[in-house]
């Protein structure tokens, strides 16, 4: 009987677990062009207005973009692109992670 109630609840715990699919990644985008304190704004708006963009965090300190994103609605490809697009290049700096 252990050996039942031990199934069970891997059963149970493989229910719970979420869906592979539609997986929220933040990856982590180095920005060596940032010059002043309105670059980092003109890059996060850029990054926010990628479709599937949750979340945008620039830093001019640090020149990097930590960007958090829907990966079924847009990829890193996307986010670089809209950083060039801005006049700002970026490179993947870490990640993918999936949180
Ligand atoms: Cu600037």
């Amino acid at each position: 009987m252990r050996m039942l109630s031990a199934l069970i609840v891997a059963a149970a715990a493989a229910l719970l677990a979420p869906p592979a699919a539609a997986a929220q990644r933040t990856v982590t985008l180095d920005v060596p062009g940032m010059v002043c304190q309105m670059c980092p704004i003109t890059v996060r708006i850029a990054l926010q207005k990628v479709p599937g963009v949750e979340k945008a965090e620039v830093s001019l300190e640090r020149k990097e973009a930590v960007v958090t994103f829907e990966d079924t609605k847009t990829g890193v490809d996307a986010l670089l692109e809209a950083t060039r697009n801005a006049g700002y290049p970026s490179s993947l700096k870490s990640g993918p992670a999936t949180q």
